[in-house]
């Protein structure tokens, strides 16, 4: 399980299906263009299966390489990217990862459970795009500038615009060369991580006059329901940043952002120095990483805002 192996795999295979996890954000659909512009540029018949991706995103070179469905039945090889268990892949789109005669994974997530063939997974990875760097740059794969935007998309969006702990030297290095080979970087970042549309801003703009402190200002918590999402037209990644707001609040150490789902609510994690919130996710059957997790509560508002409260107070100490 080498990446020398996963070389071998893809100049066997012919048609190749790449996927990520559902709800995608900027690593995962950088990534996954990244890799179906790489394979196209290896003459493979490459498509990424993905939907309900935030349309600030639409600059990435590839993105007519995008489908939300397909021909093809059994692939010959299928990658999913940026994913941690099987069960994060869109519903819709399972099949083709089952029926791949081979599959691949490549991953940073805390917790993976290893459900490929082939995996390779690197915790300490700031993003599943900067793995992709540095595999591609071990087997002598050519980064072009359309490729590389799409890398320095996933790992700018993953630090949370190198802001993050997670950052490393290769993160920088990576964006140094980009640089050196022309790439707009500054435009790039503003894109990716500043620009939000008029009802992400609507949404932002609610949570944060909904959010709370707790435990002596250490921990903040916020929300939003499923009448705000109808009433604000909330659509798919519209609600990615909230979380990190409370963050930024001097003396907060964990930052909770729950919103509603057909089942529950979706409870997204942040913290500052010591608390892990990977292990508070996991209690409810969650996880990602130390600083930066999820879970879904089945739960009711006040059941689930007492119960996540509870469990981050806990980890306070
Ligand atoms: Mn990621």
């Amino acid at each position: 399980m080498t990446l020398d192996d996963i070389l071998v795999e893809i100049k066997k295979a012919e048609n190749i299906v790449i996927m990520a996890h559902e709800a995608p954000d900027g690593d995962a659909i950088g990534s996954s263009l990244a890799m179906c512009l790489m394979l196209r540029n290896m003459e493979k018949n490459a498509i990424v299966l993905m939907k309900d991706f935030p349309e600030t995103f639409s600059y990435l070179p590839g993105i007519e390489f995008i489908k939300t469905e397909s021909e093809i039945k059994n692939y010959d090889l299928a990658i999913a990217l940026d994913c941690p268990t099987q069960k994060r892949i869109n519903l819709e789109f399972i099949e083709y990862f089952e029926n791949a005669k081979v599959k691949i994974q490549i991953d940073h997530h805390n917790k993976n459970d290893m459900f490929a063939d082939h995996n390779i997974v690197n915790h300490v990875s700031p993003a599943t795009a900067q793995i992709l760097v540095s595999s591609f740059e071990y087997l002598g794969l050519e980064i072009t500038k359309e490729i590389a935007i799409c890398l320095l998309t996933g790992i700018i969006t993953d630090t949370n615009g190198f802001r993050n702990s997670n950052v490393t030297v290769e993160s920088f290095e990576f964006a140094s060369w980009c640089l050196e080979k022309g790439i707009n970087l500054s435009s790039i970042y503003h894109q990716s991580m500043l620009m939000m549309s008029r009802t992400k801003f609507e949404a932002q703009k609610l949570a944060i006059n909904r959010l709370e402190f707790f435990e002596d200002g250490k921990i903040a918590f916020t929300y939003l329901k499923k009448s705000d999402d109808e009433e604000l037209g909330i659509k798919a990644g519209e609600r990615d940043g909230i979380v990190e707001i409370g963050k930024s609040i001097e003396g907060v150490e964990v930052s909770i952002f729950i919103y509603e789902k057909d089942n529950g609510f979706k409870a997204s994690l942040r913290s500052s120095e010591y608390v892990n919130v990977s292990d508070v996710c996991s209690v409810f059957g969650g996880g990602g990483h130390i600083k930066a997790a999820g879970a879904t509560l089945n739960m009711n508002f006040e059941e689930a805002k007492k119960a996540i409260i509870a469990e981050v107070t806990k980890n306070l100490k």
